[in-house]
């Protein structure tokens, strides 16, 4: 936030809360807590950020109370026409951000996003029953007899993604999301000496599942993939290939990740949250290649409820945002900074997933230090630190205890953190890390040696005052 707008955002962030608090004290009590929590801690969730306010006090405002089901210029209700401008503004700051042809910014989340694109897949893919000869474009517009031919082709398509303990998401066909149900999943996971990505080993997959869809993309893998080859694997076996980048959109707008390791005229579809590394409100948003446009765009109805006319426009700003060169400064200090962070893990002996980073995630191994990924994340918000637990490869404690803790840059770097910073950080972790014993067998109990989360939470507060989260802000 330039420094000039500071007194500016904080007289409309005091009459906003005063306004909620003539209504319900607590809300806007929690709402002040959340800020002052926010800037009191070591936020190291690799999926999450800070907003500048121009993105967030775009949301409050009266787009919230439009319903505008449908899509631009042909809506299912009247007045439209300012949500119109939204959409189109936002999407055109998606297509020129990324280079994409067609951009979509309704889904609500990185989940819908994913549904609205499985949907557009099979919807363009799947062959019914005298389709060309009737001269249907795709199964949104089939006749209810068709549609019963249809049915049971389309629940009978193949999905290949990462594996879950490699560092790929729910979403990718596993069973705790709809993705599972949909498809048959197969999975690629990594190399077992490396922890790197197998290109061999997802060609082998490819070639003998032959999926309708390969997914590429990850939610904890700590480096980065080459999308050209991906391609190449899919084309080999006529699979659409699909990329989810929620974690890494930022770097790919900021041109940290470009050629073959920007997916986007790579991939025939790319999925993205926009509140991750690219810095925006809480949702999701895809691009696509022309032949899949038309699919896409029937995301709502077809998959999402009414769009978030609010939402879409807080997207259009932060995407406004992340195309000044600023931005591009800003993603190459993200993977600057994990460096420094996995450097300074390395240089305490710890061992870290695939031995280092390439992106914004540090995936940190916690068994050398005889933890589990719930005691060291446990431990680690005792003093201020808040990481969240995850799976390694072939992971000894399964999914819900874990082997290990997942970093990210992102957030800190929003605040001002540099590499020398990323360094302290690091060393407080191992601090915490040193002094934590599980408890006798069980792999969630801990005991945190005396004094040291009040020494970490010191610590922590030096490097947060030097870097204040929304400088001049004050509520
Ligand atoms: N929840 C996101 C993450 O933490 O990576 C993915 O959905």
């Amino acid at each position: 936030m330039p420094a000039e707008y500071a007194d500016t955002a904080s007289a409309a962030y005091r009459a906003a809360l005063q306004v909620v608090e003539s209504v319900e004290p607590r809300i806007a009590a929690a709402t002040r807590k959340e800020l002052a929590d926010q800037r009191d801690s070591l936020k190291l969730i690799a999926s999450e950020n800070y907003a500048s306010p121009a993105v967030l006090l775009t949301m409050g405002s009266w787009l919230s109370d439009k319903y505008a089901e449908g899509t631009i210029g042909h809506r299912f209700y009247a007045g439209c026409q300012n949500v119109d401008t939204v959409e189109s503004v936002a999407a055109e700051h998606a297509r020129e951000l990324f280079g994409a042809p067609y951009a979509y910014v309704q889904p609500h989340s990185g989940i819908d996003a994913n549904l609205v694109a499985y949907w557009a897949i099979l919807a363009t893919r799947v062959e019914a029953p005298g389709l060309a000869e009737a001269g249907v474009k795709h199964v949104n517009n089939l006749s209810e007899d068709d549609w019963e031919a249809l049915r049971h082709k389309l629940g009978n398509q193949r999905l290949l993604g990462m594996s879950l303990d490699a560092g790929g998401h729910l979403t990718h066909g596993f069973r705790p999301n709809i993705s599972g149900k949909m498809f048959h999943q197969r999975s690629y996971g990594t190399h077992p000496d490396t922890e790197l990505l197998d290109y061999d080993k997802v060609a082998a997959a490819a070639r003998e599942f032959k999926p309708l869809i390969l997914v590429a993309g990850y939610s904890a893998y700590p480096r980065r993939i080459n999308f050209a080859t991906m391609r190449e694997i899919a084309d080999e076996v006529g699979a659409t290939l699909m990329v989810d980048m929620a974690h890494f959109a930022g770097l790919v707008a900021g041109k940290v990740f470009t050629g073959d390791e920007d997916p986007v005229p790579h991939a025939h579809v790319t999925t993205t949250t926009t509140h991750k590394s690219l810095r925006g409100p809480r949702g999701g948003l895809i691009l696509a290649q022309p032949e899949y446009a038309d699919a896409v765009d029937k995301g709502c109805p077809m998959v999402l409820g009414g769009p978030l006319a609010h939402v879409m426009a807080a997207k259009a700003v932060a995407l406004a945002e992340a195309r000044q060169p600023a931005f591009q400064t800003y993603a190459q200090q993200v993977a600057d900074n994990a460096k420094a962070l996995a450097e300074g893990f390395l240089t305490r002996g710890a061992r870290l997933v695939t031995g280092g980073t390439d992106n914004h995630i540090v995936l940190l191994d916690v068994t050398s230090f005889g933890l589990t990924g719930r005691q060291a994340e446990s431990a680690l918000l005792d003093a201020g630190v808040v990481t969240n637990r995850n799976s390694i490869p072939v992971d000894p404690n399964g999914a819900w205890y874990t082997s290990g803790i997942r970093f990210g840059t992102p957030a800190l770097t929003s605040r001002g953190f540099g590499p020398d910073d990323f360094d302290r950080v690091a060393e407080l972790v191992v601090d915490v890390l040193k002094n934590t014993t599980a408890e006798g067998t069980s792999k969630a109990k801990y005991t945190l040696a005396d004094g040291t989360a009040e020494r970490v939470r010191a610590a922590s507060a030096e490097l947060l005052d030097a870097n204040p989260l929304y400088p001049g802000l004050s509520v």
